[in-house]
């Protein structure tokens, strides 16, 4: 590939010059290649860029059109922009150092006015992007496909009542997944922005989610004859676009993937401000999964306490990622998933050096945090307590109900002839929150 004028000239690659370093465009925490437990922080933390945020993100909102004006977006073929788009892309990738990207399949190659031809301007990028992974060493965490922008996904891709736009939307996952394997891809992403309601009046949810089940059973289907060995993921959302979105949560979407046979083949892209949404924590959503050996990946970034909707920050709060990296090492990682920084600069934010302070601050904030986290789990302090509080199933009757030994009757007479009134315990909320702040604040 032939040397590309750099789109970044003022920005040289960013390194890690530890905590006391004054320099802004620098890691304080993140130090890829230091090694922990065997593997360096790169292969633990697995950072990502989000194709759509970084490099399709404006800062428009409901109230106006984008402040955000890139150099590279210039000209008038939109072939030619989204290739050059792309080397400003694998420049910044390489830059920041992060080993991996997504994308959705319209962020890299504009839309055709058939499928056939948006078929063909997705082949030629990435014809491109294999030349840069191949360049950079970059690699692809996941793929996906838009199937929200577009008007005919107004009513749902595979729960849309009309079966000609279900088919269409079939189609285009098939190529998405093609795309996806041709660039190695670790992951296959859905996200069901428009798979919802906005009122009950005109849907039939049952109808709706059993089509949903039917279309993700055929992307199991054809990733499986193609020999796809990708890691398939639900991203749960409550809300937003869709007044309610079907993969509410992670909860839900277990039940939606037991109830249909999907259990096997999907885990969970966990977005932090998704949790939110859905009235959860971060921490909750990715315990939820991990105890049931679902957690797959995670969406990192943050909403706004004070806004109700989806904001799509970059995480500088230490405090919730330490509790999140805490529950992510106790379940063993991520394994093909990632770190994906699902976030965008805020609207005002227009400088193309925004983009690395942006980064740099979601990598240090998650590395010292697995730093934090590691610290706490190997101290142990939390666990032994955790492993009191529940000592009584260990031993005795306790442990006759946790292996389902026992019914009332047994436990009605235990009470009656030998246990009496339990004594409470304390729950020590208090003491407990003081000791994680010792960890975070010394
Ligand atoms: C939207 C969202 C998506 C998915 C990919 O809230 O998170 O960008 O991550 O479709
Ligand atoms: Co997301």
């Amino acid at each position: 590939m032939k040397k590309a004028k750099s789109h970044f000239p003022r920005i040289k690659s960013i390194a890690y010059e530890g905590p006391g370093t004054k320099n802004p465009l620098a890691f304080r925490h993140y130090n890829a290649d230091e090694v922990v437990d065997g593997k360096t922080m790169a292969a633990h933390l697995r950072f990502s860029v989000a194709y759509w945020h970084a490099f399709r993100g404006t800062g428009a909102d409901p109230f106006g059109p984008g402040t955000i004006q890139r150099p590279w977006e210039k000209g008038t073929d939109a072939m030619s922009i989204a290739k050059t788009r792309m080397d400003a892309a694998f420049e910044f990738f390489q830059k920041l150092g992060v080993p991996f990207y997504c994308f959705h399949d319209r962020d890299i190659a504009p839309e055709g006015r058939t499928l056939a031809e948006s078929n063909r301007n997705l082949d030629q990028l990435v014809a491109h992007a294999k030349g840069h992974q191949k360049a950079t060493g970059v690699k692809l965490l996941w793929g996906t496909a838009n199937l929200f922008s577009n008007r005919r996904y107004m009513c749902g891709a595979a729960t849309n009542p009309d079966a000609h736009v279900f088919a269409y939307a079939a189609a285009q996952v098939k190529k998405a997944l093609d795309v996806t394997q041709a660039l190695g891809g670790q992951n296959y992403v859905f996200w069901g922005g428009r798979e919802g309601y906005e009122t009950l009046l005109n849907t039939n949810l049952k109808r709706e989610q059993a089509h949903l089940a039917a279309f993700l059973h055929m992307a199991v289907d054809y990733a499986k004859s193609i020999g796809f060995k990708g890691q398939f993921l639900i991203e749960p959302k409550p809300k937003e676009p869709t007044k309610h979105q079907y993969d509410f949560d992670v909860a839900s979407g277990i039940a939606f993937l037991r109830t249909h046979g999907l259990e096997p083949h999907f885990k969970f892209n966990i977005e932090t401000n998704h949790a939110t949404l859905a009235g959860h924590s971060f921490q909750h959503e990715i315990e939820t999964a991990a105890a049931h050996g679902l957690l797959g990946s995670i969406d990192a970034n943050a909403g706004d306490e004070l806004l109700g909707w989806d904001t799509d920050q970059f995480n500088t709060n230490v405090k919730e990622l330490t509790l999140a990296m805490v529950s992510i090492l106790r379940a063993g990682g991520l394994g093909s998933g990632g770190l994906n920084f699902d976030a965008k600069l805020r609207r005002p934010s227009i400088d193309p050096e925004d983009l690395f302070h942006a980064h740099i601050g979601g990598m240090d904030a998650y590395a010292l945090a697995f730093k934090l986290a590691r610290r706490i789990l190997a101290d142990g302090q939390f666990a032994g307590f955790l492993k009191e509080r529940y000592a009584s199933y260990d031993t005795g009757f306790g442990r006759d109900i946790a292996k389902r030994r026992v019914g009332f009757r047994e436990l009605n007479r235990l009470v009656l002839t030998k246990l009496g009134e339990p004594t409470p315990r304390s729950g020590k909320q208090e003491y407990l929150e003081n000791l994680l702040n010792t960890y975070l604040h010394g």
